[in-house]
């Protein structure tokens, strides 16, 4: 017989299947299991449609299949509240259900509270299966649930000995077509990709999902590109001020910028939010980053704005004043295998860095994939346990 994990992992699946069309509402899968077989699935496809519980009791019902007794597995904790939709706890007790089996709880206040409904109501309920992964799964939705703010993840490539270029500059590729292509499954997960003036102006990004791969159950929903632009140095001229860009840029700056700067970016359509200069990190002055808009702050702007994660590409002192001002909840690292050297070829990570060991984050949940002849090391980081955290946020 099957075991509840077996069940599970097919929901999470299927939640999977929406990976960067949901937010704000997190990924849920469900299926509907009678006498030990599979007879519906379903899954949350966008914030305002079904919810993943009501697509798989619909799903059943179109195919002719009765709820009535069955076991329902869902991969969070079905919603009480009436939101965008009614809640899932009346769809399960119209449908019958006898059994409820689910990952993990869900921690939305206007929602939460479902399965202790359900139960008093009669039916069976078992939580905590596969809990683990299905809270990986919502990261940035139970990261905005705590903080509200975005869940936020750098990704960089670089060379075996952590550079992004040699000393000349010429960047243009380190790591492999498999690799480049890997990075838009980052993209497509997050509302928003932030990139600094110097990478806008050297690279020319576009920052839009490119992955043939990467979305075969829905449209990319592309993320919103947020240049970090403290003087108004990026010309209007850059790709990412071209107009047949789906979606926005937004660019975010300091009142360094000039005001007819400003101006002309509005009459393009792009949004500037002005934010006062980031204070000093880790303790100490840093000459490098303290005209920078200030990044905690633009967090908390986000977060306003309902956005549950970003993605920081880059350039290095970008990535540096995020990890800096200890706001960097996971890192995909892409590393080449390929050697540069040089004092003078830039690090993957610029801004001040720590002073010490003891002090630098040590990334937990460590993972390693092969990517042709590049690796890819990706791992999270218990920012509310470092020092830096503690520092600037207690
Ligand atoms: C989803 N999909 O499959 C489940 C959710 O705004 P609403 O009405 O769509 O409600 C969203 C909340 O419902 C969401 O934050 C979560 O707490 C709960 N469950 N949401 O979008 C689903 N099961
Ligand atoms: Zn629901």
């Amino acid at each position: 017989m099957p075991t509840h994990e077996h069940y599970m992992q097919r929901a999470i699946e299927l939640a999977e299947r929406a990976v960067g069309n949901t937010s704000p509402n997190p990924l849920v899968g469900a299926v509907i299991v009678r006498d030990d077989a599979i007879v519906a699935e379903g899954w949350h496809k966008q914030a305002g449609e079904a919810h993943a519980e009501v697509d798989a009791i619909n799903n059943a019902t179109a195919n002719g299949y009765s709820t009535e007794d069955a076991t329902i597995y869902v991969s969070l904790e079905p919603c009480s509240h009436q939101g965008k939709t009614p809640p899932c706890t009346n769809a399960i007790l119209n449908a019958g259900f006898s059994k409820l089996v689910y990952a993990t709880s869900d921690t939305n206040t206007k929602a939460r509270g479902g399965a202790e409904i359900l139960r008093a109501a009669g039916i069976e309920v078992v939580g905590g299966i596969c809990e683990e992964q299905a809270r990986q799964v919502n990261r940035f939705f139970f990261h905005y649930q705590a903080y509200s703010t975005p869940y936020v993840i750098a990704k960089f490539a670089s060379s075996l000995d952590g550079r992004t270029a040699t000393r000349n500059g010429d960047s243009q590729w380190i790591t492999g077509p498999e690799s480049r292509q890997y990075g838009h499954l980052a993209r497509q997960a997050v509302d928003a990709i932030i990139v600094g003036a110097q990478t806008a102006i050297a690279d020319q990004p576009q920052l839009t999902v490119r992955n043939p791969d990467a979305h075969p159950y829905s449209d990319p929903a592309h993320p919103i590109r947020i240049v970090l632009d403290s003087s108004g140095r990026v010309p209007l001229s850059n790709s990412l001020f071209n107009q047949s860009l789906p979606g926005n840029t937004i660019v975010v700056s300091t009142n360094a910028m000039p005001e007819k700067h400003a101006h002309k970016l509005a009459e393009l359509n792009i949004e500037v939010i002005k934010l006062p200069c980031s204070p000093k990190a880790n303790n100490q002055t840093n000459a490098e980053t303290k005209n920078y808009p200030d990044v905690k702050l633009l967090l908390k702007e986000l977060g306003q704005r309902g956005m549950q994660s970003v993605l920081v590409e880059g350039g290095n002192t970008v990535v540096g004043n995020f990890l800096d001002h200890a706001l960097i909840n996971e890192v995909w690292a892409f590393i080449a295998p390929v050697l540069i050297g040089g004092n003078d070829a830039s690090p993957s990570v610029g801004g001040l860095g720590f002073e010490t060991l003891a002090l630098a984050p040590r990334l937990t949940n460590v993972s390693v994939e092969y990517l042709n002849n590049d690796i890819l090391v990706k791992g999270r980081i218990a920012n509310d346990s470092t020092a830096e955290f503690n520092r600037v946020f207690k």
